[in-house]
């Protein structure tokens, strides 16, 4: 007979020795979420987290919007709300007003029921329940997406079954957008494939195409059948203005053709870590419509079976009701402005300090985040040297930036611009 201890030794040693993931091997951390884990490691008291593209005060402290907190309270006030499942595609209402704040409530696919709205986990999750959609059902697996984009598109898309190509977006030259590039790349790109468009506030660029622009590359869109797809990740954060960073979409939904819109509640209402967004599917017929719709839910149900209610009920309630609305545009608007201050006050600080180059596009771009233009090797240094944490391409997000450190900011980059060029 074997003695107990024996066996226990043996399972204690096989433990050790071997397991079924020996082979696994460590994984990278993610290129922008990884800043945060190293910045959580550093204890120097004069630390600056300028990775994420997550709003914080002048107090450098998380904000939870005003208008947030009151529809928390009501719903919490609300007996009649419960925890069952929502449905597959979430919340009727929510998806409804979503529709209706990128598009317009009068856009005529809404009016004609050509539109088919569903709630996914922020705008990542919308993102990957399109991109699924689109390598199920649709004859072009190929998104182009801009050179440069947010990180996280090259490894959705092909998730989804949708291979990805490059089009020419931003110069770094001109520090601005490679028009003329852009529109050979959309030009010479196939008859149909997904083009992948930044909604406003571009990541990590700020930089936007103008009006008349936007007019050139919706028509070249349209002349060659291709199928817009736009990431919403920053409506009301460009200009200040919801509707203002919401007219390229509703352009192109009001000529008629068909796109598809992720939206993220993330950082326009401040509920990052909520998950709230939206895929809407704007489509040729309200026929059409509900068949696309009955495909999401087959899409979503072996997925994550349907989305969280909380962040959705904040939504509907700040959506649905005036007041609350009309004050979330004002504190939306107090968020991009002081984004536009910091902007000011970096400009201002680089030039006071005479930092060799030209830093007028800290003020031209656009949105939460400055493309620096800082190479890998100085932030690296600014890292180390200064305690400033930020993505190695040189993207900084500005709503980090506060009057207290962008004295602290302009010195390490002008030490990086002066020591390591
Ligand atoms: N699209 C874009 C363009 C984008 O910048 C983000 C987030 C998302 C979608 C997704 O956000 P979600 O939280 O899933 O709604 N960008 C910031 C955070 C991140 O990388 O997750 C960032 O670039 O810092």
């Amino acid at each position: 007979m074997m003695a107990s201890h024996q066996v226990t030794m043996e399972k204690t040693s096989a433990r050790k020795e071997s397991s079924v993931w020996q082979g696994v091997e460590q994984g990278p951390e993610d290129p922008i979420l990884g800043v945060t884990v190293a910045f959580n490691k550093d204890n120097h008291p004069d630390k600056v987290n300028l990775g994420v593209g997550a709003y914080r005060t002048e107090e450098g402290k998380p904000l939870v919007l005003d208008v947030v907190r009151r529809a928390e309270a009501a719903i919490v006030a609300d007996r009649s709300v419960n925890k069952e499942y929502l449905p597959i595609i979430g919340l009727a209402s929510f998806c409804k007003l979503s529709a209706q704040l990128i598009l317009g409530a009068d856009c005529p696919a809404i009016v004609e029921k050509r539109t088919t709205t569903v709630q996914c986990l922020s705008g990542t999750g919308s993102l990957r329940v399109g991109a699924e959609f689109i390598g199920k059902h649709y004859h072009q697996t190929i998104i182009y997406i801009p050179d440069p984009t947010w990180g996280n598109h090259n490894k959705i898309f092909p998730l989804g079954g949708v291979s990805v190509r490059k089009y020419r977006y931003y110069d770094p030259a001109t520090r601005g957008l490679d028009f003329q590039g852009m529109m050979e790349d959309l030009h010479s790109a196939p008859s149909g494939a997904v083009v992948l468009l930044h909604a406003c506030a571009h990541n990590p660029t700020g930089v936007d195409p103008t009006p008349e622009q936007w007019e050139q590359i919706r028509r070249l869109i349209r002349s060659k059948k291709q199928l817009p797809f736009f990431d919403s990740a920053y409506q009301g954060f460009a200009s200040g203005s919801l509707d203002r960073d919401a007219a390229p979409v509703r352009s192109f939904a009001g000529d008629g053709g068909e796109m598809l819109i992720a939206q993220s509640y993330a950082k326009n209402l401040g509920l990052y870590g909520e998950r709230v967004g939206a895929l809407t599917f704007v489509c040729g017929s309200p026929d059409v419509a509900k068949r696309v719709e009955s495909q999401l839910k087959l899409v979503i149900r072996p997925m994550y079976s349907n989305p969280p209610g909380h962040g959705a009920r904040i939504v509907e309630a700040v959506l649905s009701d005036k007041q609350l609305f009309q004050d979330w545009t004002v504190e939306l608007k107090g968020m991009a402005d002081r984004i536009i201050t910091m902007r000011h006050k970096l400009f201002d600080a680089l030039k006071q300090k005479g930092t060799p180059g030209r830093w007028s596009h800290i003020v031209k771009q656009i949105g939460m985040f400055t493309f620096t233009g800082l190479n890998k090797d100085q932030v690296v240094f600014m890292t180390k040297e200064y305690h400033i944490y930020m993505t190695a391409d040189g993207r900084i997000s500005m709503a980090g930036l506060n009057s207290k450190n962008v004295h602290h900011l302009a010195e390490a980059i002008h030490a990086a611009v002066t020591r390591r060029s």
